[in-house]
C-alpha cells in the first residue's frame, strides 16, 4: 500500500484534530476578533506542523482544515448555483423625506402606531455573497448572481481569513446558510494598487471593484493573496432548530457562530433615532477602515418582517439610505500644467464642474504623464472622478471615451508653459522637470514663497498673493531682493496699505536672526525637509563646511558586496517575520529563509560583516546592498547629490552671498555655543517597530525615527527606549510589555512624530 492512502495512525489523527482546533481558535482571535493570542511565529509553527501532517497523510485534509485558505487547483469556469431562497436586493433612500416615507408605509402596511423598532446597519461596498453551511461546515460559497442562480465560488470563499470553515459556538442546524459582502478594506485596496502601478498595471478603480475582481478568480490562489474580508449580515435558508424572534439576535448568533458583524450595528426606535445614526456614521464615514455608501435600516422584529413580505426583488422591512456619491461621471474639458517650487510639472484635469464628495469639482489632479497614459485618458472623455473625504479630487478611470472624431489626445508640453525652457524627465522618475531653475517665473514664485514660510524664515504677512504681485510687477526676483524693498515701493503696491507695508518690513527685519537649519530648509535644496537640514546643521556646524562638501563627504562605498537592492529589500522583509536566528550557524539560518537571490557566498559574506546576526534588521537597504552608504544619517546618494548640484550652481551661491553678506542673515555660531547645537530629539535612543502601521510603510516610519535621530532595532531588550505596536503586533510587544518598555500605539506614534518636526 502506498504511504498516500494510508490512514494515519491513532495518535496522528489525534494531533492534527488539537493542531486543526488550535488554528481555528488563533484566526478567529486574528481575524474575527482582532486579538490574536500568540505570535505569528508560533502560528506559523502550528500550521507547518499540521501541512507536514497532511501532506504525510492527505486523509486528513478535510474542507475545513486551516490548512486550505491557501487557494486549490484552478477552475476552467464556475458552475452554476441555485439559491435556496432568492438573495434580494434593497430599496433606496436618497433623502430623509424618502426614509420617511418608507416609515409612513410601514405604519399603514402594519396599523401601528408606535416606532418602529430598527436595526441601523453600515452598508458596506463589497460583494454579496451567500456561504452554506452542511452540519456547521461550510459546504459551499457564492455570489449574488442574478438574485436566483449565482457562481460557485467556493475555493476563493475558502480562502477569506475572516470566513469560517467551521461554525463555532451554539450548535448550528444541519443546513445554515449566512449572507454578507465580501469587501477589500481600504489599507489592502492601497496596497494592491501600489502594487498594480509599480508594474505598470491599471489597478483598480475603487475597493468595490478590486473586490470583485478578487472574488471573480478562477485560480483561488489569486484571491488568497488578496486582503479580502466578510462582514456576515443575515440568515438566509435555515432547517429548523433554530428560534429568533428579532434580526438583532440573528446578528447576535452569527457573531456566536464566529463571524465578523459590523461594529456599527446599533437598533434605533423610530425613524428620528434612524436619522441621528445616519449624521452619525456619515460624520465617521471617512476614518473607517472599508469603504461605506449607506446605511441600510431593517424593521428588527422578524414576525414583523413576515407579515411585510417583498415587492418585486426587494423586501418591504428593508431600505438602504444612501451616502452623497463620493465619485461620478463628468467631461474632461482641457489639462492644464502647474509648475511647482522645484520645477516638476503636474497635469492639472479641467473638468465640467460636478457635484462629488459633498463639493463641487472643476479640477482634479493627474500627478504625471505616466498617470496620464496609465489611464488612457484623451481631452473630450467622460471620466470618472472621486472625492472622498478631504481627499484632493482625483480622475480615477475612463466611463466612456468621446468619440473618434472629437477625442483628442493629451499632448505632454516639451518646453515650460511658464518659461518656455526644455522640460526634462529623468530616467527611472515619474515627474518631468522645468530645467529653468529660477529663471523660470514660477519656480521663483514658489522658492519665494517656501523661503518666507512660517517653518522656514517666518516672514509674516508675505503671503503667496503677495509673492506673486511683488515678482509679477518685477520688484523682486528672489529671496534675496526681499532685503531690498523700500517702504515706498510696498505702499504703492495695488492692495497694500502704508500701515500693512511698515509691518512686513519689520518682518523682514526680525527674520534676519534665525538659525542655520532654518535658513538650510529655506533654501529650498530638492528633498531637504526639516529634519534633513537640522542633520546638516549639525553635522557640519558652518554653511561653509556644507556648501563645499563633496559626495565623498556624503556617502561611502560600503554594504555587501554583490548583493542586490531586491535581494536587500526581500531579505530584510524575511527577517522582519522569522523567529530569532539561533546563534550556531548564521549562514545555514539565513539560507533557510528562502530569500531569492542569497546564495551561500553571500551568506557568508553578511556573517562576516554583521557577526551578531540579529543586528541585521536593524539596518535599511541601503546600508545592507552593494555600494553606496550614507556617512551621514538620513542622507543618502540622491538627496546628497541635490545638495553638491545646489551648492556648485553660481546663480544659488550668488543669493546666497546677499542673503548672508548683504541682507545681514545671521544664525548663532554652532561651533562656539555647544548648546545651540540642534540636538536631535531621539538621539540615543533605540526604537522598535512591530505589527503593521496604517498611514505609514515600515520604511517609512523607521526613516522618520532615524531622521530624528533614533537607532530602529529588530529586537526588544531592556534598553530599548520605545515600540512602536501597530496592528496584530506580537511576541515583540508581549515582551515589550514584560520588560516595562514603554508602548506607543500608531496614534500616538503620529501624534509624537509631530510634535518633534514642529
Ligand atoms: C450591506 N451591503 O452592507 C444588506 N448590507 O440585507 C447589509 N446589505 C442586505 N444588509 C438584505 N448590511 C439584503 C441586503
Amino acid at each position: 500500500m502506498s504511504q498516500d492512502s494510508q490512514q494515519p495512525p491513532e495518535e496522528v489523527l489525534r494531533e492534527a484534530q488539537s493542531l486543526s482546533r488550535q488554528l481555528h481558535e488563533h484566526n478567529y482571535r486574528y481575524y474575527t476578533l482582532d486579538a490574536p493570542a500568540v505570535p505569528d511565529a508560533e502560528y506559523d509553527r502550528l500550521l507547518r506542523r499540521l501541512q507536514q501532517l497532511e501532506k504525510r497523510y492527505p486523509a486528513l485534509k478535510t474542507p475545513d482544515s486551516p490548512t486550505q485558505r491557501v487557494g486549490a487547483e484552478p477552475l476552467p469556469s464556475f458552475q452554476q448555483v441555485t439559491h435556496a431562497q432568492p438573495m434580494l436586493s434593497l430599496d433606496n433612500a436618497f433623502d430623509n423625506e424618502e426614509l420617511r416615507e418608507f416609515d409612513r408605509r410601514i405604519h399603514t402596511r402594519l396599523h401601528a402606531d408606535q416606532d418602529i423598532e430598527y436595526v441601523c446597519e453600515p452598508k458596506l461596498d463589497g460583494v454579496a455573497v451567500s456561504l452554506v453551511y452542511e452540519d456547521g461546515v461550510l459546504v459551499q460559497g457564492a455570489t449574488r448572481g442574478d438574485g436566483r442562480i449565482g457562481e460557485n465560488i467556493t475555493a476563493n470563499i475558502r480562502t477569506i481569513a475572516s470566513v469560517p470553515l467551521r461554525l463555532r459556538g451554539t450548535k448550528p442546524p444541519g443546513i445554515a446558510e449566512v449572507r454578507g459582502e465580501v469587501f477589500l478594506p481600504r489599507e489592502g485596496f492601497d496596497e494592491l494598487n501600489r502594487d498594480a502601478k509599480n508594474k505598470g498595471e491599471k489597478g483598480f478603480v475603487n475597493p468595490r471593484n478590486a473586490a470583485a475582481g478578487s472574488l471573480r478568480q478562477l485560480d483561488s490562489g489569486i484571491t488568497a493573496s488578496r486582503p479580502l474580508a466578510m462582514f456576515a449580515y443575515s440568515l438566509g435558508h435555515v432547517a429548523a432548530g433554530i428560534e429568533l424572534k428579532s434580526h438583532f439576535q440573528a446578528l447576535a448568533l452569527l457573531k456566536d457562530w464566529g463571524f465578523k458583524v459590523s461594529e456599527w450595528v446599533e437598533l434605533a426606535s423610530g425613524i428620528d433615532a434612524c436619522m441621528a445614526y445616519y449624521s452619525r456614521l456619515a460624520a465617521k464615514r471617512d476614518t473607517l477602515a472599508y469603504d461605506i455608501d449607506g446605511i441600510v435600516y431593517k424593521v428588527n422584529d422578524l414576525g414583523l418582517q413576515e407579515k411585510l413580505g417583498f415587492v418585486a426583488r426587494a423586501p418591504r422591512w428593508a431600505i438602504a439610505r444612501k451616502f452623497p456619491a463620493q465619485e461620478e461621471i463628468t467631461s474632461l474639458v482641457a489639462v492644464d500644467y502647474q509648475v511647482g517650487r522645484t520645477g516638476a510639472i503636474t497635469p492639472v484635469a479641467r473638468l465640467d464642474p460636478v457635484f462629488v464628495g459633498g463639493v463641487t469639482v472643476s479640477n482634479a489632479t493627474l500627478h504625471n504623464q505616466d498617470e496620464v497614459s496609465r489611464l488612457g485618458l484623451c481631452i473630450g472623455d467622460r471620466v470618472i472622478v472621486r472625492r472622498a473625504g478631504d481627499v484632493i479630487p482625483q480622475v480615477v478611470a475612463v466611463a466612456e471615451e468621446a468619440a473618434p472624431d472629437t477625442r483628442k489626445p493629451i499632448l505632454f508640453p516639451r518646453t515650460c508653459p511658464i518659461c518656455d525652457s526644455d522640460i526634462v524627465r529623468v530616467e527611472g522618475e515619474a515627474v518631468a522637470r522645468c530645467s529653468g531653475g529660477l529663471y523660470c517665473p514660477a519656480q521663483r514664485k514658489e522658492a519665494i514663497k517656501h523661503f518666507a514660510s512660517r517653518r522656514a524664515m517666518d516672514i509674516d504677512g508675505l503671503g503667496d498673493k503677495l509673492v506673486e504681485q511683488l515678482v509679477d510687477t518685477g520688484l523682486i526676483n528672489n529671496p534675496a531682493d526681499l532685503y531690498t524693498l523700500t517702504l515706498d515701493q510696498l505702499a504703492g503696491l495695488e492692495r497694500m496699505g502704508r500701515k500693512s507695508a511698515e509691518n512686513l518690513l519689520t518682518a523682514l527685519e526680525a527674520s534676519r536672526e534665525t538659525t542655520l537649519t532654518r535658513f538650510l530648509y529655506a533654501l529650498g535644496v530638492r528633498e531637504v525637509g526639516e529634519v534633513t537640514a537640522a542633520v546638516l546643521a549639525g553635522h557640519f556646524r558652518t554653511l561653509d563646511k556644507l556648501a563645499t562638501a563633496t559626495m565623498d563627504d556624503f556617502i561611502a562605498a560600503g554594504g555587501i558586496k554583490g548583493m542586490g537592492e531586491s535581494t536587500a529589500s526581500a531579505l530584510l522583509e524575511a527577517l522582519n517575520n522569522a523567529n530569532p536566528p539561533p546563534a550556531d550557524d548564521p549562514v545555514q539560518w539565513l539560507q533557510t529563509l528562502g530569500v531569492r537571490g542569497l546564495s551561500q557566498v553571500l551568506a557568508e559574506k553578511i556573517a562576516a560583516a554583521y557577526p551578531d546576526i540579529s543586528q541585521l534588521t536593524s539596518l535599511t537597504v541601503d546600508e545592507l546592498r552593494s555600494g553606496a552608504k550614507s556617512r551621514i544619517e538620513g542622507v543618502g546618494p540622491v538627496i546628497a547629490q541635490h545638495i553638491v548640484t545646489f551648492f556648485h550652481q553660481a546663480h544659488n551661491l550668488e543669493v546666497i552671498d546677499q542673503l548672508v553678506n548683504r541682507a545681514g542673515i545671521h544664525w548663532p555660531d554652532m561651533d562656539m555655543k555647544a548648546e545651540a547645537t540642534p540636538a536631535l530629539p531621539l538621539e540615543g535612543q533605540t526604537w522598535v517597530l512591530t505589527g503593521t502601521l496604517n498611514t505609514l510603510t515600515r520604511d517609512e516610519a523607521k526613516e522618520r525615527l532615524q531622521k530624528l535621530g533614533a537607532k530602529v532595532a529588530g529586537s526588544v531588550s531592556s534598553k530599548t527606549s520605545c515600540v512602536v505596536a501597530g496592528d496584530k503586533a506580537g511576541s515583540k510587544l508581549s515582551k515589550a510589555q514584560a520588560l516595562e518598555v514603554p508602548v506607543l500605539n500608531e496614534d500616538e506614534f503620529l501624534e509624537r512624530l509631530e510634535s518633534w518636526v514642529s
